[in-house]
């Protein structure tokens, strides 16, 4: 189909469609059909990952909540005093408070800016954070990470979060680019402490993404009942398969979601029809996964030198601290 600005822009919706629109537009008119990741957190989307990090195969959570743990107070000592906290895709904060309760010990008190794109987390993450550590101050901020400003505007020396292997849905050049927009609004000394999950054995890796509960497949359909709902579409998400396969050549794992049939979906607010083919796919994400050789270039490509790597004992995830020179 050819885009034109009346598929955004039509005369019967004075109110500005909402801003999934552009993104959902875009990708369905790519071959293959995709859809960004980060519409996979609305507040649903967000419930159903948080009840993913607590499948038995879903490794990552636990593992690098693992790593913090052991390895808190020696991470804390890193940072200069009197830091400030920011988090990248916070969501609700869970593993950020193991840091935080070392990090209390050690300062007066702690401003922390967790940034989701799902106002539901957030929510959770400010409760849950300001009952158990009292000291500490939250400040959500609602958005994607196009807009990084509001870390320069905080008072250095500044720490900034972006744990859970959630650059593992980035390409690397994006990758390399959020880390330089990162590092752009940051100062000498400042630091990042990146988590991401390593390469491993491909069996642990695939079932991680499709647990027996089915967990991961509602996370993923949970796109389609999604724009469903918020521009009008028309999607049977059960004429749609979970797919999670490892791509090893990629180095990722993808989630798709596949057609089982031969149809067209209307969706009202693009005023578009699509048609899948039986077996077509919907690409909706990847999860890349690293070496720790990998993850230290990534930071030094960012602009950042690396102060240290932890890893869990069986190497299944690392945590790496950068710092501005
Ligand atoms: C939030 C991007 C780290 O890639 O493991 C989990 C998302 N998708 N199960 C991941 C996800 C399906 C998760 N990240």
């Amino acid at each position: 189909m050819i885009i034109t600005s009346k598929h955004l822009h039509r005369k019967f919706t004075p109110a500005p469609l909402p801003s999934i629109a552009e993104d959902v537009l875009e990708g369905f008119s790519r071959t293959p059909k995709s859809l960004p990741p980060k519409l996979l957190y609305d507040a649903a989307g967000s419930a159903l990952f948080e009840q993913i990090t607590c499948l038995p195969e879903y490794y990552p959570t636990r593992t690098e909540a693992g790593i913090l743990t052991a390895h808190a107070e020696e991470i804390c000592s890193h940072l200069r005093r009197n830091v400030s906290v920011s988090e990248l895709g916070a969501g609700t904060a869970t593993k950020t408070r193991i840091l935080l309760r070392s990090l209390v010990q050690r300062q007066c008190g702690v401003n922390y800016f967790p940034l989701d794109v799902s106002d539901a987390a957030l929510k959770l993450a400010k409760d849950e954070v300001e009952s158990e550590l009292g000291t500490v101050k939250v400040h959500p901020q609602v958005g994607d990470f196009d807009n990084l400003t509001f870390l320069e505007h905080q008072t250095p020396p500044r720490l900034v979060l972006y744990i859970g292997s959630s650059i593992g849905n980035l390409e690397n050049d994006e990758a390399i680019a959020l880390l330089q927009n990162i590092a752009r609004n940051l100062s000498t000394g400042d630091k990042l402490l990146l988590g991401a999950d390593l390469v491993k054995d491909a069996e642990v890796m695939h079932a991680a993404y499709d647990d027996d509960a089915g967990v991961t497949a509602s996370f993923n359909k949970n796109l389609l009942v999604r724009i469903n709902r918020e521009l009008g579409g028309h999607f049977d998400p059960e004429s749609f398969c979970h797919i999670s396969f490892w791509n090893e050549a990629e180095s990722r794992i993808e989630l798709h979601l596949e057609s089982a049939c031969r149809q067209s979906v209307r969706i009202d607010a693009l005023d578009m029809t699509l048609q899948f083919d039986q077996g077509e796919r919907i690409h909706t994400e990847n999860s890349y996964k690293y070496t720790v050789e990998h993850l230290e270039n990534l930071l030094r490509s960012g602009g950042f030198r690396v102060e240290h790597t932890w890893t869990d004992p069986d190497s299944w995830f690392a945590v790496s601290l950068g710092v501005i020179t």
